[in-house]
């Protein structure tokens, strides 16, 4: 049997990019190196004292876990080295991380990143991921990068993926030209393509919300999870739920099983709680290719919203375009205000 390395699918699909000129792949691979690291770390977590809170806040208010920062610096590290980066947005930290050495500075392209995302689920062992995506960017070549280069439309994104640190870990992403699966093989350190061409189910029978915030949501939103829960044996509901808290594993489910993954405004977070930019654009984008939707909840594509600032939430609907398009329905009729806190 023969195995398709991600090194050898990603050269080999470099004729895809007919002006680029290798640099793309190269990052790509670079990406895929600091997705290695970090796997190795993230799979000794129990074993070494990296576990836990490292007692800093990041730019949300929210505790960083050791992990996090590790991430966050083996992006960092490998994406500067690659020549072809100049410059990162990441959670982790308040303002976009130039880089500006000489060489780095010739780079054509940006990176955003969610280094570690649902880290609160290290130190239980759950499955956990990182997210990024690729822009163009639009400062002149030689320059220092600069926030215009970040705060482009989804639709700009030149690939987009994440690696889910699971039972195994895999590295999922886009070009712009389909999904495809890598899966890492321990015993040779590679990732080898296990999943090509991902297609999202049309429709699905899982829902995956946090349903512990049931009072703090829309009205649209109760009313969809009641939809969920009816009995109506043709068109296979009740649907199963499923919640992990993770936004990579929950959607990666979404993706291959079908499903759709909701976190909508909500009296605890009037804007959403995830972030357009590093979370939300870059699996909009692995949504839209495999033939999913991805909205707001209001009809409005997430790929379409031009960010004004770098950490901007958005509530996010996305999975199989059946049922976003069922929840869209509920918000449009039933309502998509979410609740004033003092009256819960
Ligand atoms: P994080 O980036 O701080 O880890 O937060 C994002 C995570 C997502 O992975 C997940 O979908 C969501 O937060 C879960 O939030 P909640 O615990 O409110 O349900
Ligand atoms: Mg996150």
């Amino acid at each position: 049997m023969t195995v398709t390395t991600l090194n050898e699918y990603i050269i080999e699909r470099q004729a895809d990019f007919p002006y680029a000129k290798g640099e793309l792949t190269r990052l790509l691979t670079h990406i895929g190196v600091a997705a290695k690291v970090i796997n190795r770390e993230v799979n000794k977590a129990g074993l070494v004292d990296i576990l836990g809170e490292i007692g800093t806040d990041n730019v949300h208010g929210e505790e960083q876990k050791k992990l996090d920062v590790y991430a966050d610096q083996k992006f960092i590290n490998s994406l500067r080295a690659s020549g072809e980066c100049c410059g990162l947005a990441s959670e982790e930290n308040q303002n976009i991380v130039i880089f500006d050495e000489d060489l780095a500075k010739q780079g054509k392209y940006v990176v955003t990143v969610d280094p570690l995302d649902g880290s609160s689920n290290i130190d239980v062992n759950v499955s956990i991921g990182s997210i990024f995506s690729i822009f163009r960017r639009v400062t002149p070549v030689g320059h220092n990068a600069g926030i215009e280069d970040f705060i482009q439309e989804g639709t700009k994104q030149v690939a987009a993926g994440y690696i889910i640190y699971g039972s195994s870990t895999m590295m999922v992403y886009t070009t712009g030209k389909g999904v495809n699966g890598f899966t890492l093989d321990p015993s040779i350190g590679e990732f080898c393509l296990s999943h090509p061409n991902i297609q999202m189910p049309a429709s699905g029978n899982i829902y995956s919300i946090n349903e512990g915030n049931y009072l703090k949501f829309p009205e649209g939103v109760k009313k969809y999870l009641k939809y969920c829960q009816e009995i109506d044996a043709p068109t296979g509901r009740p649907y199963t739920s499923r919640y992990i808290g993770s936004l990579v594993s929950d959607f990666h489910r979404s993706l291959l099983k079908g499903g759709i993954f909701i976190y909508p405004r909500s009296a605890a977070y009037p804007k959403g709680k995830l972030r357009l930019i590093y979370e939300c654009n870059p699996i909009a984008m692995l949504t839209e290719q495999a033939g999913g939707k991805a909205t707001d909840g209001k009809k409005n594509r997430i790929l379409d919203f031009k960010p004004k600032d770098l950490h901007q939430r958005v509530p996010f609907f996305v999975g199989s375009r059946n049922m976003v398009a069922k929840a869209e329905e509920f918000m449009e009729k039933f309502g998509h205000e979410e609740p004033n806190i003092e009256e819960i």
